[in-house]
């Protein structure tokens, strides 16, 4: 029986890292590398960024600091508060891995607060419309709506202000916030309800006290903000802001 001489095959080397494997980064795992950036009371207080800016808008309370904070799964991130009006100022906050910034998010002041001065209001208001109106890096919208409440006419006169810049292709979502406090039958009635109002654009049901739809808001704004690459990173979970079929 002839024996073919044993040779070892030569080992692949163990240590080289395979070059074209990046780490995979998920949206929840992008959105998780949110730190502050900087904080400024009047508009030209911010720094000029060529980075996409998501801003967060909508009425006094109605949850954006603290979707902030859940979305990238930090407690004290931005400022939240029973108190309406917490938010004085525009926050913003630098997202991606490595310390290299990819995107920021945009905390703003609320509207519609009725404790607030008459002159401090009109103010904001003034500020937040030049913001919405002339800040060249921001890529999306994110408008939080309180749906107990619906859409109130501030949102409406803010939804005008955006208008002709979401027809040129600013990105835009209503968020309808503190679905827990919904039943199955009133969330699925105020999502139909705002999707009307929002003409076609796109709306989701968000709860932070159960983690509702934190993974597809994460999904859609790194889609936003990574147009090149397409597709999100990570696969598609289940969309989470369409109730299940109702119980009779
Ligand atoms: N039940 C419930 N409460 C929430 C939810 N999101 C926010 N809240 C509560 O709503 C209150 C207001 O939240 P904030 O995040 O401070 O609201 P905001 O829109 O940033 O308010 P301003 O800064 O005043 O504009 C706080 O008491 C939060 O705990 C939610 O999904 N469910
Ligand atoms: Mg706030």
């Amino acid at each position: 029986m002839s024996s073919s001489p044993r040779v070892s095959k030569p080992k692949p080397p163990s240590t080289t890292p395979t070059p074209a494997a990046p780490a995979a980064v998920t949206p929840m795992g992008w959105m998780h590398t949110a730190r502050f950036l900087t904080t400024a009371a009047q508009l030209h207080h911010l720094p000029a960024l060529d980075t996409p800016e998501i801003a967060f808008v909508g009425r006094s309370n109605a949850g954006k600091s603290t979707c902030i904070n859940t979305l990238t799964q930090q407690k004290q991130l931005a400022f939240a508060s029973k108190k309406p009006g917490r938010t004085q100022h525009i926050n913003l906050f630098a997202l991606g891995k490595q310390g290299i910034t990819d995107a920021v998010l945009a905390d703003l002041p609320g509207y519609g607060y009725a404790a607030v001065a008459k002159m401090d209001k009109l103010r904001w208001q003034q500020v937040m419309a030049n913001y919405l109106v002339s800040r060249e890096n921001l890529t999306g919208i994110v408008m939080m709506c309180d749906p107990r409440h619906g859409l109130t006419d501030l949102d409406d006169i803010l939804l005008e202000v955006i208008r002709p810049r979401v027809e040129q292709g600013l990105k835009f979502l209503i968020i309808l916030t503190k679905a827990d406090k919904l039943t199955r039958a009133e969330q699925a009635k105020a999502l139909s309800i705002a999707r009307l109002q929002a003409g076609g654009g796109e709306v989701k049901l968000f709860s932070a006290l159960k983690k509702q739809g934190v993974d597809d808001v994460a999904k859609l704004l790194w889609d936003w903000t990574h147009p090149v690459e397409g597709a999100a990173p990570a696969p598609a979970e289940p969309p989470e802001d369409e109730p299940e079929a109702l119980d009779e």
